[in-house]
């Protein structure tokens, strides 16, 4: 393929990563937020190293974009890892509560600790981690029960690491969001880039617009793109599809069909489409 691969890793993704490890240091508790529209795109292969033993909390975000019933096998694949995901709308504010009940465990068996050895108890500190404009920050502002920190639909809105207390129990560190310094598998950074997880600086939109026809054509979402476009998927590739989507709506403006089509499938419009399945076995 002639077009450059996708790879995104900008000067203060590189300083947040630094910092952020330093952070971690410093936390008991850490929460990963991942997209639920790709849960295995959006989870950082480094984040196991880097936490070493601490407690983990997984927050499967976006629910709202997924079917329910998806929410479910996702649920019950992560359990059979031994693993269990916390499902949440950031926007909405659902799931908040079984989180700061989670965090607070955690928070109880370290005070028992300290308590134990003569010290004061102390709030839980916990960090929010993920890759960008998962939801990280919208998180935050929930558990905290007001607008504490920056959330925008946009990769990149939290550029400094900040902690906000939520309770005399519990503080939180916002952190910007953090990706891999090497995309090694393209059909994740297509992934990633459909849903905005990584920075529009990365990517040539037609080429993610016409990915994103594949994918939804591979999963069987044919339909979705025939009634909304008046366009049939299923005879074209991706990109001529774009093409022809051009030059029927757009006077033979393919970027504004990329666009459209993106801004479509980011903002829900197209309906709850997951872009992973739990894989089989
Ligand atoms: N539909 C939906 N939108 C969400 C959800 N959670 C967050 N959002 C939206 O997603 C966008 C990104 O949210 P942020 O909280 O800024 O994401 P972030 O992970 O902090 O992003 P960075 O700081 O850029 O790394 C915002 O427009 C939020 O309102 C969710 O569960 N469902
Ligand atoms: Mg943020």
């Amino acid at each position: 393929m002639s077009t450059p691969p996708i790879q995104w890793y900008p000067g203060h993704i590189a300083r947040a990563e630094r910092q952020l490890k330093e952070q971690l240091k410093r936390v008991d508790l850490v929460l990963e937020v991942l997209d639920a529209r790709i849960p295995l795109a959006s989870h950082h292969p480094e984040v196991p190293n880097w936490i070493g033993q601490k407690p983990k909390v997984i927050v499967f975000n976006r629910i709202d974009m997924i079917p329910p019933s998806l929410c479910q096998k996702w649920s019950d694949w992560f359990e059979a890892r031994g693993e269990q995901i916390y499902l949440t709308n950031a926007k909405a504010g659902k799931g908040i509560r079984q989180i700061i009940k989670a965090a607070r465990k955690v928070g109880e068996t370290i005070n028992q600790k300290r308590r134990d050895r003569g010290m004061l108890a102390r709030p839980v500190r916990a960090v929010v981690i993920g890759f960008p404009n998962v939801g990280k920050s919208a998180l935050i502002n929930r558990l905290v029960g007001r607008k504490a920190v920056a959330s925008a639909r946009r990769a990149g809105v939290t550029r400094k690491l900040q902690w906000v207390r939520i309770s005399p129990e519990i503080e939180l560190l916002d952190a910007p969001g953090v990706i891999p310094n090497r995309l090694e598998n393209q059909a994740d950074a297509l992934k990633l880039a459909i849903c905005e997880d990584i920075g529009e600086a990365a990517y040539d939109n037609q080429r993610v617009a016409a990915a994103t026809v594949d994918f939804l054509v591979d999963l069987n979402f044919d339909r979705i793109l025939q009634d909304r476009y008046n366009l049939d998927p299923l005879t074209v590739t991706g990109e001529e599809y774009l093409h022809n989507l051009g030059n029927q709506q757009y006077k033979g403006d393919i970027e504004r069909a990329a666009n459209q089509l993106l801004n479509d499938f980011r903002k829900g419009l197209m309906g709850s489409i997951p872009l992973e399945l739990p894989p089989i076995g």
